[in-house]
């Protein structure tokens, strides 16, 4: 017998294809919260066109892509994987460190050989288009003589962020899943909030679940998930506790006017909402009576 009413959310303008591919899973005899977030992930890492997640991302300083992923459905079953070259699902690497190992959260070298034993395919993250994009960025830095060309943060444009999932189905399992190439052109060896555990992504059914997104140095800064959960811990409402991580951003950091950062809060109940630093996020939101994409709730800052 259903205890709750599903209900499946997205980061960004992708997650309107992310939600639409966990949807199914989500709802089917025998699928669940977990299912759908990770299928709602492997949708975006499988597109090409979708320059900030899996295959096709934008690589680093030095020409190579690296994914960072997490799965979470509790404090006790939670897995992620970062610096991962050679994979393209990112987010099944973590689910598969979560079911089949003791640890928590694997890396590199050791990731991509924990990959091959699990059967997964070897992939080139690096497309042609994002080859010739990564020459041009050189060519421009070599150009103004930037050394080390190395980027901190993201270009403008729509197209630089994380997939961020929260899930809840009619058991009432809350899960979590999020995966990305990370900053676009960063440094080699740098790896952002996604795969650590609250930071990036936090469930704990009995509190709620939070993803963020944006400049992963700011949410690593204040663990902005794990800070969203225990806001709702404490009493908070979602929309409260997702404000409350921009809040302490902006109370963290001498913030510049390129940084951005979002989080979805979902309580154990389904209620949910979203906050952002500075206008532009939008989550996807799906149930079974709405198709469509919320604004973030509160803007802090223009
Ligand atoms: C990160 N939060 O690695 C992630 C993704 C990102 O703009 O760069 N978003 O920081």
């Amino acid at each position: 017998m259903p205890v709750s009413s599903p209900i499946l959310l997205a980061t960004w303008s992708f997650g309107r294809a992310a939600v639409a591919a966990g949807w199914p899973h989500l709802v089917r005899p025998g699928g669940g919260a977990l299912d759908a977030v990770e299928h709602a992930c492997r949708a975006v890492e499988a597109d090409p066109a979708c320059a900030s997640v899996g295959r096709g991302g934008r690589p680093d300083a030095a020409g190579e892509v690296t994914l960072d992923a997490a799965v979470m459905l509790a404090p006790d079953r939670c897995g992620s994987v970062c610096f991962v070259r050679r994979v393209m699902h990112a987010v099944t690497l973590a689910r598969l460190v979560m079911e089949r190992t003791p640890h928590v959260m694997l890396a590199g070298d050791g990731a991509e050989r924990f990959a091959r034993e699990q059967g997964m395919a070897e992939a080139d993250l690096l497309t042609d288009a994002m080859r010739a994009r990564f020459q041009e960025w050189r060519a421009s830095h070599r150009a103004a003589g930037d050394s080390p060309p190395a980027q901190d943060s993201p270009p403008p444009g729509p197209a630089h962020d994380t997939v961020g999932v929260l899930a809840l189905d009619a058991s009432g399992t809350l899960a979590g899943a999020c995966s990305t190439s990370g900053l676009p052109f960063k440094r080699p060896g740098r790896v952002g909030d996604s795969p650590i555990i609250g930071h990036g992504l936090y469930v704990d059914p009995r509190a709620g679940a939070a993803v963020a997104t944006g400049h992963g140095e700011l949410i690593m800064g204040v663990c902005g998930t794990f800070l969203a959960v225990e806001r709702m811990r404490q009493g908070a409402a979602p929309a409260d506790a997702a404000a409350d991580v921009i809040r302490r951003i902006i109370e963290s950091f001498a913030l510049r006017p390129d940084h951005q950062a979002a989080v979805i809060a979902l309580a154990p109940d389904g209620r949910w909402s979203s906050a952002a630093l500075r206008p532009g996020f939008q989550a996807a939101v799906k149930t079974p009576g709405t198709d469509g994409f919320a604004n973030a709730e509160e803007v802090l800052l223009s």
